[in-house]
């Protein structure tokens, strides 16, 4: 089954949405797999945003990430990176429609509560990066065969 890494941003942390991000990514019908707390290392932010390198608001984004604790996670079941992708919005909140998670809880670019995975090679990347093998946990629930068919 697919699976996706997600991550509450310090923003998110701060503003008290962690149970608010979880619950809706659970009522969706997502399975978690992974759960901690972080405090993200510059390093870390280095390699996560690695992409963004030469682009001139890296030193901010370095800097806000590793501003304080953030959640890190991995979400599984069907489609599931652009699932979360969807569920997040845009990611400039002020374009973000209402009824994803930036577009009702967040209003500046760089601040904008959430990270998900953009592709199935980004999550894979995600995943080693943020989390030991040891620390997913595969299970059943009794609700998969009614969320998943
Ligand atoms: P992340 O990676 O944080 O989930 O965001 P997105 O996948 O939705 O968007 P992104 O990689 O293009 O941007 C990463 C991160 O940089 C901030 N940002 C982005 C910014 O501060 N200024 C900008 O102009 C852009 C494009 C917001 C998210």
């Amino acid at each position: 089954m697919e699976q996706t890494f997600v991550m509450i941003k310090p923003d998110g942390v701060q503003r008290n949405l962690v149970g608010e991000i979880v619950g809706r990514l659970e009522k969706k019908g997502l399975k978690l797999c992974a759960l901690k707390m972080i405090q993200v290392s510059r390093d870390l932010a280095e390699e996560h945003y690695a992409e963004h390198r030469e682009k001139p608001f890296f030193d901010e984004l370095v800097g806000f990430i590793t501003s304080g604790p953030a959640v890190a996670m991995i979400w599984e079941g069907l489609g599931a990176v652009q699932v979360v992708r969807r569920m997040m919005g845009s990611t400039n909140p002020q374009e973000a429609a209402s009824g994803t998670i930036r577009g009702d809880y967040a209003l500046f670019m760089g601040n904008n509560v959430v990270h998900g995975s953009d592709s199935l090679e980004s999550a894979s990347r995600e995943i080693t990066l943020f989390f030991q093998p040891e620390e997913l946990i595969t299970y059943t629930k009794a609700l998969d065969l009614w969320v998943n068919g």
